[in-house]
């Protein structure tokens, strides 16, 4: 793994994000600690420790509260501390407005094309701004804390009017935001009241860069700008936006995965022990079998994939017992309707399924309703002959980059939605049409009949490809363009830098802690 960190010329890092690195949660046994699984954690988190940075999250465990300050801040990793976590406080309503409410049944459905799931109600939107405002507030704290220069680091569709709103605070501060899911073209934004989509864009417009996954979310959104906000300069062919005098770069960084350790955790005595079981529990004798891993979320196409099998075993007899699926399916903000109501259908669809084709000996679906450890997952994916990629939109999808890193013998073939950004980085996949049920069947079968030769080399091609794409790349590109940036190669003359006044946001109380003036020197003596 290189180091990032010269990237940072000895700027400190503030991150932000919805879901924190360390959460404190109360057991029968007292506190303890969960990091949640995932790439970005495992990627920012050896970076946050090399620069001594601060993250800023929502505190949403818990005993989150009593293993923090009176601020929300303690040193993490919590027994050798090596950077803060700065935790923001939501109570219920806030969590129901903000979270439940604008970003999850607004923006996520709107952002996915998947407009009969979108809700926009006025008072989550307000709750939304009024949120984003209490994070702008706390990273503009932190950013007085740190030592050094600050570099702020926005993840995702949960905060995006926090940049525009702590430029306001800190106009020289350089801010950039990751934007992990799709981003809509205009006639989808429109969906939103009118003003509501102007603010969400000058919100992400108060960033130095914008970071998508896809060059396609990044035309999106100058399209948006330039259907939405007169005002702005749209320059295309250089992936810029001039606005208020300053000047906003996009960038396609497709994120990735962790591939070492995945591949080190396909390869350990255990996982090479629990994928010969299963291989000889379902894929002995020229059987198959094969994988699908999700959230349940309308996004990934789980009942397009049952409808896609369903066929396969209608038509194709013969594949009766002879080839399994294992469905891995976690439930998922199960707060909302949209996702009690599918997985309800995913149940009931796959009982229907095990029902209509099952046997005394054979169960064509076999159904796993949990989160799922690492080691276990590794070793179905390497198990696996085929992987499922569904999704009807998605911004990257990781589960498609994890088979393919756990294929250690390089014996399985990846079945992947065209509509996921994964399908524009990853060649050699059989891709299809989730929304075309024939298409999606016969890509199954196509799967299934490929011959052993023609899956290796698919294979191997795609794990070669992946070793060179990593989740430390996709870190390392960005912080390099962040400091080709700063380093002023990319300012364009004609734009001249202005700096805006500094303003109060609506509602918020002038406050003391925000004055530059009184800009404590001191660092947290816990850290
Ligand atoms: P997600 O919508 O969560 O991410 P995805 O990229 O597929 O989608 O990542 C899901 C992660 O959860 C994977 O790491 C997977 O292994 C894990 N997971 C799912 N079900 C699990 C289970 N039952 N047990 C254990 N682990 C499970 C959003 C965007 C994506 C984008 C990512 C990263 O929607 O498009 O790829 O962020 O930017």
């Amino acid at each position: 793994m290189t180091d990032v960190t010269r990237h940072l010329d000895g700027r400190t890092l503030i991150l932000l994000s919805n879901r924190e690195p360390y959460e404190h949660l109360a057991g029968t046994e007292g506190i303890h600690v969960r990091q949640p699984p995932g790439g970005l954690v495992s990627a920012l988190d050896p970076t946050m420790r090399r620069t001594s940075g601060t993250w800023v999250a929502w505190g949403s465990g818990s005993a989150d509260r009593e293993t923090a300050d009176e601020v929300g801040r303690l040193g993490v990793p919590p027994f050798e501390p090596a950077y803060t976590l700065r935790r923001v406080w939501l109570d219920e309503s806030d969590i129901a407005g903000y979270y439940l409410g604008f970003a999850n049944s607004a923006l996520w459905p709107l952002c996915h094309l998947l407009i009969q799931h979108f809700e926009f109600h006025r008072e989550h939107w307000e709750c939304y701004q009024h949120i984003n405002a209490r994070f702008a507030k706390a990273v503009y704290e932190e950013s007085l804390r740190v030592t050094g220069t600050p570099q702020v680091w926005v993840q995702d569709y949960h905060f995006a009017l926090v940049p525009a709103e702590l430029r306001r605070f800190a106009p020289d501060i350089f801010i950039h935001h990751f934007w992990h899911i799709p981003f809509p073209p205009p006639d989808m934004l429109r969906l939103l009241p009118p003003g509501v989509s102007e603010a969400l864009l000058r919100g992400l417009l108060g960033n130095d860069l914008l970071e998508f996954h896809t060059e396609r979310h990044c035309h999106n959104f100058l399209n948006c700008v330039r259907e939405f906000l007169p005002d702005a300069q749209v320059r295309g062919e250089s992936r810029r936006v001039a606005v208020d005098g300053r000047s906003v770069s996009l960038g396609a960084f497709p994120i990735s995965i962790d591939v070492d350790a995945f591949e080190r955790i396909a390869l350990t005595e255990e996982s090479d022990a629990r994928a010969s079981a299963l291989r000889q529990r379902y894929a002995r004798g020229g059987r198959a079998l094969g994988v699908s891993v999700d959230r349940i979320d309308y996004t990934k196409g789980i009942p397009e994939r049952l409808r896609a099998l369903d066929r396969l075993w209608h038509e194709s007899p013969e594949l009766r017992g002879r080839f399994t699926m294992i469905v891995v399916a976690t439930p998922s903000r199960t707060e909302l309707v949209p996702y009690q109501t599918l997985e309800a259908d995913v149940l009931a669809a796959v009982r229907e399924i095990n029902e209509r084709y099952g046997t005394d000996e054979w169960e064509p679906i076999v159904l796993i309703h949990e989160n799922v450890h690492a080691e276990l997952l590794a070793a179905i994916y390497r198990a696996a002959d085929l992987c499922l990629v569904s999704s009807l939109q998605d911004g990257m999808n990781l589960v498609a980059k994890e088979f393919v890193a756990s294929q250690v013998d390089e014996h399985g073939v990846l079945v992947l939605s065209r509509f996921t950004g994964a399908a524009e980085g990853i060649d050699e996949a059989v891709l299809i049409n989730p929304f075309n049920v024939g298409e999606f069947t016969d890509g199954i079968r196509a799967a299934l009949e490929m011959p052993a030769s023609e899956r290796q080399r698919r294979m191997r091609a795609m794990r070669t490809q992946l070793h060179r794409s990593t989740i430390f790349d996709w870190l390392e590109s960005i912080l390099a363009r962040c400091a080709e940036l700063m380093d002023g190669n990319c300012v364009e003359p004609d734009v001249e830098r202005r700096r805006p006044p500094v303003a109060v946001a609506d509602g918020a109380e002038p406050n003391a802690a925000l004055d530059p003036t009184d800009r404590p020197q001191w660092r947290d003596a816990h850290l």
